[in-house]
């Protein structure tokens, strides 16, 4: 063992909670099978053998976007080719498909549109909670709830902004959006976005108001180690601030999000490694002992990556996914990005764990094909 990870060992055996120096002398290693051994047992600990995943669909309802953030190659000016958005009628078929694939979640984001008005994220909203009431709908990124509040001329109203897309069916909110929290980051990469501060306060009021978030870290582009090591302190604040104050909400998951170069500004960059990868979620494992879950997306870490991952404090993987156009691997640019649950669920086997099936709020699932309902049948849908 690196014997500069000795005092983190002794902390992680002890129950103890890791500082910053702690989290350094982590990423400062590259004793990985250590590193992995320490966040298997912090997650051996939280859920055993267990290992996640769900029957979900993405939905990109719009690339339009007033942003141009230089990690993204998902974002189009209006009129530009390929710049599209989906009408109520598309997120109703949408729902509907949800609907005969048997999928619990639809995880709905989009660009920052200048010019569609706040009834179009309700419409969009009530279109699908009348199509299939059971679907989870989980929607809209800090960001959008910030962009969406000044569309609809009330900037300063963000819990009425996320208690009237409440109403309208939204379940809870994704992790998105979050990238680093760093000034400098912010100001080279994606500058016009909200902050640190403004990401931080809207998942304070979701979690005040009772909803359920996540959090994500954009990793492996122009942030320093010190960048991400503040940006996992900053999360473990704010879940320590939902915990003390008995909010009804919290955040579930966190989602390390290795920076995927495509066709972005930031194309020069080489993007993390597969070391760096498993690195960093063992290292959130590690560092977030007051969140439930890490997530690995296989859609940007692999699926082969998030097998590996699952011995590396990961203990969940999102998910069939269905469409995804944020980032694209195959060549042609192609947004059919699926993976079947008997696919997932044998990935999860092979890599020694037991695969459960989970809706958004990791309760569990039973199956019968497109057929499903909560394992505990005391327990209501969405
Ligand atoms: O908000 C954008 C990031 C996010 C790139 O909450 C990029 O359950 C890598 O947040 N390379 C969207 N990342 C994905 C996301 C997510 C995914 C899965 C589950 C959940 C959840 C959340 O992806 C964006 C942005 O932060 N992103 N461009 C890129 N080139």
């Amino acid at each position: 063992m690196d014997l500069n990870l000795k005092t983190v060992s002794d902390k992680v055996d002890a129950g103890e909670r890791l500082t910053a120096d702690d989290a350094r002398a982590l990423f400062d290693s590259h004793d990985v099978w250590t590193i992995g051994r320490l966040a298997d047992r912090v997650r051996r600990r939280m859920h055993g053998n267990a290992a996640y995943y769900n029957v979900n669909r993405h939905f990109n309802y719009s690339n339009v976007c007033a942003l141009s953030c230089h990690f993204c190659d998902f974002y189009r000016k209006r009129g530009e080719a390929g710049a599209y958005e989906f009408s109520t009628d598309d997120a109703r078929a949408q729902a509907r498909d949800a609907r005969e694939a048997g999928a619990t979640e639809i995880h709905m984001v989009g660009g920052l549109h200048p010019y569609l008005p706040f009834s179009y994220y309700t419409d969009m909203l009530e279109a699908i909670r009348g199509e299939y009431p059971h679907l989870h709908i989980k929607a809209f990124t800090a960001v959008e709830i910030v962009h969406l509040a000044r569309i609809d001329k009330r900037p300063n109203d963000l819990a009425g902004v996320l208690g009237d897309l409440r109403d309208a069916g939204l379940g809870s909110l994704p992790g998105g959006g979050a990238e680093v929290f760093d000034d400098r980051c912010h100001d080279e990469a994606y500058k016009g976005k909200i902050r640190s501060d403004k990401w931080l306060e809207v998942h304070d009021v979701a979690h005040e108001l009772g909803l359920m978030s996540n959090a994500t870290i954009l990793y492996g582009h122009i942030e320093s180690i010190d960048d991400r090591i503040g940006h996992l302190m900053l999360l473990r604040e704010a879940q320590d601030r939902a915990i003390e104050r008995g909010w009804p909400g919290r955040f579930q998951t966190v989602i390390p999000l290795p920076f995927v170069p495509g066709e972005s500004k930031l194309r020069h960059l080489p993007g993390p490694t597969g070391l760096d990868d498993l690195k960093m979620m063992a290292i959130s494992r590690l560092v977030l002992d007051n969140f439930d879950h890490v997530k690995a997306f296989w859609i940007m870490q692999t699926i082969e990556l998030s097998q590996l991952a699952l011995q590396f404090g990961v203990d969940d993987i999102d998910g069939t996914v269905v469409w995804y156009d944020i980032t694209k691997v195959k060549r042609d640019g192609s947004t059919h990005q699926e993976m079947s649950a008997g696919h997932l669920r044998r990935a999860i086997a092979e890599a020694g764990f037991e695969p459960i099936e989970r809706d958004t709020l990791y309760r569990r699932v039973a199956r019968d094909g497109a057929a499903w309902r909560l394992a505990d049948a005391s327990l209501e849908h969405v």
